[in-house]
């Protein structure tokens, strides 16, 4: 029986001796530039000589008030006097395998990291084998412990639970219960459970580390609008842990570091995204508030140029330049303005042709295909004089050579003074020269039309000073 116990013994001790060694390096390997948090102890029982009951000991005040019991009809819970100091014990286990259990209720709310220790000591008739097990749901269901089987002896050197660690269903559970349940009715001496052997059980204590937040916030955020489909983008977070990517965004960076952590977004599609958030979780499994990603526009879209007024374009030489300007098209909030270089380009000093090019570069940094438009400086047209007033008296001149009677002889006939007045305006388009008329007469003078009038209105009179002294009249 002795060698049984301390094959036992001595395999506990390994297995509790490695955990421990292992424990600082698994932390330090999971959390590499984590600050631990101090482990604190969330719920005790210890059961001091003086105070002892079934009230917890020590741990977090919302756990001030839990209790220890058994389940399944055993005694009511003592608290005798141990090796050490007192603790609960209870008689009564026998036919009690998989029915009847020490059992704690506590809570982990805001604790994460939850370990466990115990001890128990059994005496030759009580009960020699236990497991502990978990409920996050009242008892309803309860789930073996890893490590958690107990082995009993009339001592509290076997029967010990060394920070085992509980898993992470326990992690800020507001109402976790344990229990230490036989799993034979074999006793500690080797026979069966009788209803007068007891169990004991001491310095019950969870510990858990207080749960942290990581918390976020944006450092380098992506340019407004861009015409990266993949930008880059930066954040800072206050502890290491896994990525999730939320919007329109994704990226290939699946963890983040404590401090800054820079990110290329996956291939996005020309638009706004307005929707993308960054949440780190730790290892913990707390989540991060979801940072959200201030919002930008992928434009990979290049503006188009259209041309304004005629290309080609005529100046004259001498004149000064004239830009005919350009529309611009883009998808982009802000439609850039387009960029000439027909001032510098186009001398208009020089007759020539020259090519003047249109650019636009949208907000995005997208180029226009240049457009050009050919302005030609030619030279200037010469204007033929107009001639006016100087001809008139010269018409006067004509008309006091014409004899009356040779002008209105029997007839009504206007005779041989004959101005053709036609205006013909100049038809080559030149507005330079829109003012030339060109006047013909059959005569070799130039007769304006108010001159044609005025030899008119004399004539009329001459004739009608001839037929008033004519001597047809004076018979009527
Ligand atoms: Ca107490
Ligand atoms: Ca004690
Ligand atoms: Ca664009």
């Amino acid at each position: 029986m002795s060698k049984l116990i301390n094959k036992f013994k001595k395999k506990i001790v390994v297995l509790a001796s490695v955990m421990i060694a292992l424990q600082p390096l698994l932390g330090l390997a999971v959390l590499p530039a984590k600050t631990f948090a101090a482990t604190e102890t969330v719920v005790e029982w210890n059961f001091p000589d003086a105070t002892a009951d079934n009230v917890a000991d020590g741990g977090i005040s919302a756990n001030a008030a839990k209790t220890i019991s058994t389940t399944g009809g055993t005694s009511a819970i003592d608290y005798t006097a141990a090796d050490v100091t007192r603790s609960a014990h209870a008689t009564g286990w026998d036919s009690g395998s998989d029915i009847k259990s020490w059992q704690v209720e506590f809570t982990t709310v805001g604790y994460n990291d939850i370990k466990l220790s115990s001890a128990q000591r059994s005496s030759g008739t009580g009960p020699r084998d236990f497991k502990v097990q978990y409920s996050v749901n009242s008892g309803a269901t309860w789930t073996d412990v890893s490590g958690g089987t107990v082995t009993t002896a009339d001592n509290y050197t076997l029967g010990v639970l060394s920070g085992i660690s509980l898993p992470a269903d326990v992690n800020n559970q507001p109402s976790v219960s344990l229990q230490w349940i036989i799993t034979s009715n074999t006793a500690v001496d080797a026979g069966t459970v009788g209803a007068s052997g007891a169990s004991n059980i001491d310095n019950i204590v969870v510990t858990g580390v207080a749960t942290t937040t990581p918390a976020l916030t944006e450092v380098t955020p992506v340019a407004t609008l861009t015409n990266d489909t993949t930008p880059d983008y930066t954040f800072n977070s206050t502890e290491a842990g896994a990525i999730t990517y939320g919007g329109d965004c994704t990226s290939v960076t699946p963890t983040a570091v404590v401090g800054n952590n820079p990110i290329t977004f996956s291939a996005l599609a020309d638009g706004l995204h307005n929707n993308c958030t960054v949440t780190v979780t730790n290892t913990d499994g707390t989540s991060s508030t979801p940072l959200s990603i201030t919002p930008f526009t992928v434009d990979t879209t290049a503006p188009v140029i259209t041309l304004v007024g005629a290309n080609p374009q005529t100046i004259e030489q001498g004149q000064a330049y004239t830009e005919l300007g350009a529309t611009v098209t883009d998808i982009n909030p802000t439609t850039p303005a387009y960029i000439s270089d027909g001032a510098t380009v186009v001398d208009t000093a020089k007759v020539g042709t020259y090519a003047v090019t249109y650019n636009a570069t949208d907000l995005a940094g997208n180029t226009a295909t240049p457009v050009t438009r050919t302005v030609n400086v030619v030279s200037p047209k010469v204007d033929t004089p107009i001639v006016t007033g100087p001809a008139v008296p010269t018409v006067v001149t004509t008309v006091a050579e014409i004899p009356v009677d040779e002008q209105f002889g029997g007839s009504s006939e206007q005779g041989e003074v004959k101005a053709d007045t036609t205006v013909k305006p100049d038809n080559g388009g030149n507005t330079e020269n829109k003012e030339e008329k060109k006047e013909e007469t059959k005569g070799k003078k130039n007769i304006p039309l108010w001159g044609i009038i005025f030899l008119l209105v004399l004539a009329g009179i001459g004739g009608y000073l001839f037929y008033s002294q004519s001597p047809d009249k004076s018979k009527k």
